[in-house]
C-alpha cells in the first residue's frame, strides 16, 4: 500500500514563515482555490473568451484573466496585512481603502492568470506572486525593489494536478492540491533543478526576428540534440524545465529589444524559484534579480533555468 503524504501547507508555513506572511501566501492560495473550480468548469459556462478590452500591454485580457484578477486582489485586501497590489492586469496599484496596521505589511505583485492564450483550449494555465516587505516609503517603492529583495515567491499551477511551487528563500517546495481534503499537500519537499540539458524553450516563430545571441544559442542548443518544448505558458514551460532540467528563452526581439515577458510579474518571482533550486536567470546581461525596476509594467528579456545553458547566453554577448 502507498504511503499518503500529509504535510499540510499551513503546517509548512507554521513552521517556517512570520504569522503576516503566513496569512498572505494563505490569501494567494485560497484565491487560487477558487480560481482551479472555475478553470474546470469554464467549459461549461460563459467564461471562456475574450474580455473584449485590453490591459496596458495593449493585449487582449481574457475573460478569466479578469476574473482571477479580482479574486485574488479581493482576497489579498481582506488579510489587513497587504498595504499594496500590483497586477499585470491593473495599470496603476490597488491599495486597500484602510490603511493595513499591522507593524510587518506586504506587498503582493501578481500575473493572476498566466498563459491567456491557453484558457480557451484546456491547456495548463498558471497564477504567479511575488511578496516583498512594504519598505514603507510609499506602496509604489516598495514594489519597485529588486527581485533580490522578495520575501517570497511563487506560482499555482492548473494542470492535470493543481500544484503550488514555494520559496521562502529556505529552497524550494512543492505542493499538491488535494481535492479530497480541500488543501495544498508537500509533495516535493526539496526541488533543484536537474544538472541536465534537457529541453529549451522558445517561441521558434520569431527565429526571423531574433537578435545574434539569440540566434547563436538555438544554433548551439541544436547542435547538441537539445529537445524542443514550448507549450505557451510561461509556468507551464518553467515547470518542466525546473523538474527536468533545460531553459526557457524569451529574448528581445529586433522590433521590441526588451521582449513580452513582465519583470515584476513573471521575470522576478521565476528567477528567485529558478535561483533557489540551483538555476541562474539573465536578461542577456544582467542576473533577473539585480534589476532594479523603474516602472511596473516594464517587460524585459528572459532566459531562465538551468545555469550552465544560461551562461551560454551570457557568454555569447
Ligand atoms: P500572459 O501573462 O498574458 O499570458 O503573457 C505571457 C505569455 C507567457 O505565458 C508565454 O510564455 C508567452 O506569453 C507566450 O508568448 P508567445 O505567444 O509570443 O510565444
Ligand atoms: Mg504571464
Amino acid at each position: 500500500m502507498t504511503k499518503q503524504r500529509t504535510t499540510t501547507l499551513a503546517h509548512y508555513l507554521s513552521e517556517t514563515s512570520p504569522t503576516e506572511l503566513n496569512t498572505v501566501i494563505s490569501a494567494i492560495t485560497s484565491a487560487s482555490i477558487k480560481i482551479r473550480a472555475l478553470i474546470h468548469t469554464a467549459g461549461l459556462t460563459d467564461i471562456y473568451g475574450s474580455s473584449q478590452t485590453t490591459n496596458i500591454h495593449d493585449e487582449e485580457a481574457q475573460k478569466l484573466d479578469l476574473i482571477a484578477n479580482t479574486i485574488i486582489k479581493e482576497t489579498l485586501l481582506d488579510t489587513t496585512v497587504v498595504s499594496a497590489i500590483a497586477s499585470e492586469e491593473e495599470d496603476t496599484l490597488c491599495t486597500p481603502s484602510v490603511p493595513p496596521q499591522k507593524t510587518r505589511n506586504y506587498v503582493v505583485l501578481i500575473d493572476p492568470l498566466d498563459g491567456s492564450s491557453n484558457i480557451d483550449v484546456n491547456i495548463s494555465v498558471g497564477t504567479i506572486f511575488a511578496i516583498y516587505d512594504d519598505i514603507k516609503e510609499n506602496p509604489l517603492s516598495s514594489c519597485l525593489q529588486p527581485g533580490r529583495n522578495q520575501i517570497a515567491a511563487g506560482y499555482i499551477l492548473y494542470g492535470p494536478a493543481t500544484m503550488l511551487i514555494l520559496t521562502v528563500k529556505n529552497g524550494v517546495i512543492g505542493f499538491t492540491y488535494d481535492p479530497n481534503h480541500d488543501t495544498f499537500i508537500v509533495s516535493h519537499p526539496s526541488i533543484k533543478i536537474p544538472d541536465t540539458h534537457q529541453y529549451y524553450s522558445i517561441n521558434e516563430g520569431n527565429t526571423y526576428r531574433l537578435r545574434p545571441e539569440s540566434l547563436n544559442f538555438l544554433t548551439y542548443a541544436k547542435s547538441q540534440h537539445i529537445s524542443s518544448r514550448y507549450v505557451g505558458s510561461l509556468v507551464a514551460d518553467f515547470h518542466r524545465n525546473l523538474f527536468k532540467g533545460g531553459i526557457y528563452l524569451y529574448p528581445g526581439l529586433i522590433e521590441k529589444p526588451n521582449g513580452k515577458l513582465r519583470l515584476l510579474y513573471e521575470g522576478n518571482p521565476l528567477a528567485l524559484i529558478c535561483e533557489q533550486a540551483g538555476g541562474n536567470a539573465t536578461n542577456g546581461t544582467d542576473n533577473i534579480l539585480d534589476i532594479t525596476p523603474k516602472t511596473l509594467h516594464q517587460t524585459t528579456p528572459l532566459f531562465i533555468g538551468n545555469t550552465a545553458l544560461v551562461q551560454h547566453i551570457n557568454s555569447r554577448d
